[in-house]
């Protein structure tokens, strides 16, 4: 019998990693998908298969985790037995100007998930996880962050999120659920959404070295944070659920980088060296050196500036964990490291970056638009 899983966030980031992996252990794959103007399935329809084709093993579902009787509907059609609870409004920055929203869908929808479980009767059958982040630890309590450290959230994203941890573990000790939190360091790919910082940062370096943008705005080049690749971290999802007993998780690379070291690894990784000069919103950074021939930049020209609107409202300064429990009782080993997670982004965009150049020349395409 083939497992059954279903992904809520199924057309995020983790959400389409997570479906090719669990396919390809053969699982049939059940994915919620929010009704959306547009399509807005990019990540997973490679995947995708026509609804009139017998024995599909990869079935998306519309719905959404403010939705409680969708929920339980599907839950009860599916019937599953792993549930990936990926679903959330992911952008912590977001999250200051939407914390009602965030709190509803983050931290309730967790709660509709587990509470779901229980009605139907399936606490024995379906193993939940929980996408729990390390936003939790927010303001430095303990360096490295482990399982023991204590929480202190710094936005309404984490602070939903801490709901979510904490009702996980209520439903785990109440009704003896198979229901687990990963508590997940930052994982980028080359699929990251455009608008959180790596992304954003390898987007721009691609489209500043190919002259179709000017310069990159960011705002706290200080923050610091232990960076991994999504695809690492989604085999350990999917390892949490098989182990023997349900337990929560840190998942981290055990290394912190600022983001201004992620600036300067972008950019240096496509041949472009840079020179950071002065401090606090004054910072900028200009090239130094461009060693790559195929770009045409100016030694001096100015590349980066701070724009104060992405400061947030309350920071969290510095992230790095300690993933000792997770490697040695699952035996999870990452396989990317940092320098390679920045020359799979930067590639990524580089040929993404020279389509959209194409498209703007051949005059198919105006829009510009990134944040
Ligand atoms: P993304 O932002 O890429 O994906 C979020 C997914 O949730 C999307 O599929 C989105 O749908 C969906 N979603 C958002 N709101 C709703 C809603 N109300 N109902 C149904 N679906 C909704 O996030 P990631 O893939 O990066 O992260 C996955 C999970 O892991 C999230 O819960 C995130 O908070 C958490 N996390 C992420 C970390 C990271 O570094 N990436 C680290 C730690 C935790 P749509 O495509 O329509 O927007
Ligand atoms: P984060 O990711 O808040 O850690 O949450 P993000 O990439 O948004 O920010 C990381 C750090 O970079 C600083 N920063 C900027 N951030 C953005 N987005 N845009 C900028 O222009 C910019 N300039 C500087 C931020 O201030 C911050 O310190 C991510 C999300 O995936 C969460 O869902 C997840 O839970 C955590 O990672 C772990």
């Amino acid at each position: 019998m083939k497992k059954i899983a279903l992904i809520t966030g199924i057309t995020g980031q983790d959400g389409a990693y997570l479906s090719e992996f669990l396919l390809k252990k053969n699982y049939i794959v059940h994915g919620l998908k929010r009704r959306s103007s547009l399509f807005n399935t990019d990540r997973i329809d490679h995947l995708y298969q026509d609804p009139h084709v017998a024995n599909r093993n990869f079935i998306l579902h519309y719905g959404d985790m403010t939705d409680s009787t969708n929920l339980i509907r599907l839950i009860q059609e599916i019937q599953p037995d792993e549930i990936y609870n990926l679903a959330a409004m992911s952008h912590v920055q977001v999250s200051f100007e939407i914390p009602e929203y965030t709190a509803n869908a983050d931290g309730i929808g967790t709660l509709r998930i587990l509470d779901a479980v229980r009605l139907l009767g399936l606490t024995k059958k379906t193993r939940i996880y929980q996408a729990s982040t390390s936003e939790l630890y927010g303001k430095v309590q303990e360096v490295p962050q482990t399982e023991k450290t204590p929480f202190y959230p710094r936005s309404p994203y984490a602070v939903a999120k801490m709901y979510a941890y904490w009702i996980t573990v209520n439903y785990r000790e109440a009704y003896g659920m198979y229901a687990c939190n990963g508590i997940l360091f930052n994982h980028e790919s080359p699929i990251r959404g455009e608008t959180f910082v790596t992304r954003k940062i390898t987007r721009a370096t691609a489209r500043i070295a190919l002259g179709l943008q000017d310069k990159l705005y960011l705002g706290n080049l200080d923050a610091q944070r232990d960076w991994g690749h999504a695809k690492d971290y989604v085999r350990m999802m999917w390892m949490i659920l098989q182990a023997g007993e349900p337990e929560d998780w840190v998942i981290a690379t055990g290394k912190t980088t600022s983001v201004r070291e992620f600036v300067r690894m972008s950019f240096s990784e496509v041949g472009i060296e840079l020179e950071f000069k002065g401090t606090g919103i004054d910072e900028k950074a200009y090239i130094s050196e461009c060693n790559n021939p195929e770009f045409q930049l100016k030694k001096g020209k100015e590349v980066l500036a701070i724009d104060p609107k992405y400061f947030r409202p309350t920071e969290v300064d510095l992230l790095i964990g300690d993933a000792s429990k997770a490697k040695d009782k699952l035996g999870w080993v990452p396989e990317y490291t940092l320098p390679e997670l920045v020359k799979d982004m930067m590639q990524s965009d580089i040929k993404l970056m020279r389509q959209d150049q194409y498209l703007q020349d051949g005059g198919y395409r105006t829009n510009n638009y990134f944040e």
